[in-house]
């Protein structure tokens, strides 16, 4: 054992009351475990390295009353206590949609707070659609100079109509790597998610020799309605070659091991009217537009492979067979989750009945507007990412993952409102064992909660707001 401080201790904890707070170095304990014991000597923290510190860190947090401020006694009192704990699952995320609509670095930040708070530790960042591209790529400056910006958005309140309101913004480069490196600081990973062949409407709008050009209906635009646009990418050597360039700066900004590459919901009609894309399609000895997807992605794949990074994909990818090596993430079906475990394929669950956080938390009527569905605090809570008849059980499941899509969502405060307290009971989900969950105490525990988000300025949904069908069973 040695003596160790190398996770950032918050400053209310390290404060001036000069509490002996021991980082000590345990090495048989599994990477994000942690020992937390308060003792009347002190507080000692036992970890392999940093990510069990901090979280132990953010557990000691929490012990602490109220909203985390010195008391007027000038030192807080913690109950004694042994706490030994480590996560379930190695991905615990949360996606943000930056796409439909734009959030600066600042909120990005604060989401990230938030994250590390409940030991979230992937943030998905989704940074390309039909309705925007949202990164800075170098070599392609077209793809923010036109594809950041559309004309209008759908109208609030009137899907159909457009509000003439022009919508843009992106992220620069440097802004990427000031955001990778303060979620690292937070044992978050980041994972870009650049979309293809689909959802590429933007990416189209800026160089549209990419896309589909013979074909009926062919039309470069930022898609200013919400829904899928109908342009895809062109299966062409010259889209390939483009890609791998994007992909490769990707890569050298983002250093996790994970980079998404969409390919949810991919419209085929352009594949199956282009002539050229057909001539592609039988070349390559491919009978369906489904199969050439899998075909399409699975050069990507092998571009990522060499790049040392392994691709994710939404469930969809696994239409026309499944990519050696792909993660899949899984959002409809949970067929799609036993087709890729039975196929060796790691998944994420990530399922719109359990962790779709854009869908309405309670009536609507006294909702703000929402994309509709229904998914209430306690239906997140009951969430079982892992049935009994997996193939293989629970040794394929990375993890899982609650998704803030922001067709609706227009703000911080917004934003706030649908992720909290949402996301602490997928937190609860996804860190603790199996067969551990008490929704009683998580209610009661959540209370507690309230004080912090309240400091925080954190807009959360009131915990009193009434839900509606609960306890929702896959
Ligand atoms: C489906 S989930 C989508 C998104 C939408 C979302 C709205 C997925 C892979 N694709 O493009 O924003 O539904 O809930």
């Amino acid at each position: 054992m040695v003596r160790a401080g190398l996770a950032p201790i918050p400053a209310e904890i390290a404060g001036e009351s000069g509490a002996d707070l021991r980082l000590l170095h345990e090495s048989g304990l599994p990477e994000e475990a942690y020992l937390l014991e308060v003792m009347p000597s002190g507080v000692e923290i036992r970890a392999s390295g940093g990510a069990g510190w901090f979280y132990g860190l953010q557990t000691l947090h929490q012990l602490l009353p109220g909203d985390g401020s010195l008391p007027d006694a000038g030192y807080w009192t913690l109950p004694c206590v042994r706490i030994e704990d480590r996560p379930r699952f190695r991905w615990r995320g949360l996606m943000l949609d930056t796409v439909r609509h734009f959030f600066p670095v600042e909120v990005l930040k604060r989401l990230l707070d938030q994250m590390a708070r409940y030991k979230l530790n992937v943030f998905h960042w989704h940074l390309t659609d039909d309705q925007g591209w949202r990164l800075q790529i170098l070599r392609y400056p077209l793809l923010t100079e036109v594809g950041s910006r559309r004309t209008e958005s759908p109208l609030a309140g009137d899907r159909d109509s457009g509000d003439g309101v022009p919508c843009g913004g992106f992220y620069t480069q440097d802004e990427v790597r000031d955001v990778v490196s303060y979620a690292a600081e937070r044992q978050i990973r980041v994972v870009p998610e650049i979309e293809m062949p689909g959802h590429a409407g933007a990416l189209i709008a800026a160089y549209p020799h990419l896309g589909n050009t013979d074909a009926p209906g062919f039309h470069p635009a930022v898609w200013t309605r919400w829904g899928v646009s109908p342009q895809i990418l062109a299966p062409t050597d010259e889209v390939f070659e483009f890609l791998e360039n994007v992909l490769g700066e990707v890569a050298g900004l983002f250093p996790g091991d994970f980079i998404h590459v969409g390919g949810d919901e991919v419209p085929k009609q352009q594949w199956r009217e282009s002539p050229r894309a057909q001539k592609i399609m039988k070349a390559a000895g491919l009978k369906s537009a489904e199969e050439m997807q899998t075909w399409f992605l699975a050069r990507i794949e092998k571009f990522l492979r060499a790049q040392g990074k392994h691709l994710v994909g939404w469930d969809d990818i696994s239409e026309g067979g499944l990519l050696p090596s792909a993660v899949v993430m899984v959002w409809r079906d949970w067929e799609w989750a036993r087709k890729a475990l039975a196929a060796g394929n790691p998944i994420v669950m990530t399922p719109t009945s359990h962790c779709y956080f854009d869908y309405l938390q309670g009536p609507q009527e006294s909702e703000p507007e929402a994309i509709g569905g229904d998914l209430t605090l306690e239906t997140v809570y009951s969430f079982k990412p892992v049935p009994g008849d997996f193939p293989g059980g629970e040794a394929g499941v990375l993890g899982i993952q609650g998704n803030l899509w922001t067709e609706y969502i227009r703000d911080r405060d917004h934003l706030d409102y649908m992720a909290w307290p949402r996301a602490a009971a997928l937190a609860e989900v996804a860190w603790s064992p199996c067969g551990s969950k008490d929704w009683g105490s998580f209610e009661r525990r959540l209370a507690s909660h309230v004080p912090v988000w309240k400091t925080r300025g954190i807009r959360f949904r009131p915990l009193d707001l009434p839900g509606t069908a609960d306890g929702r069973e896959p």
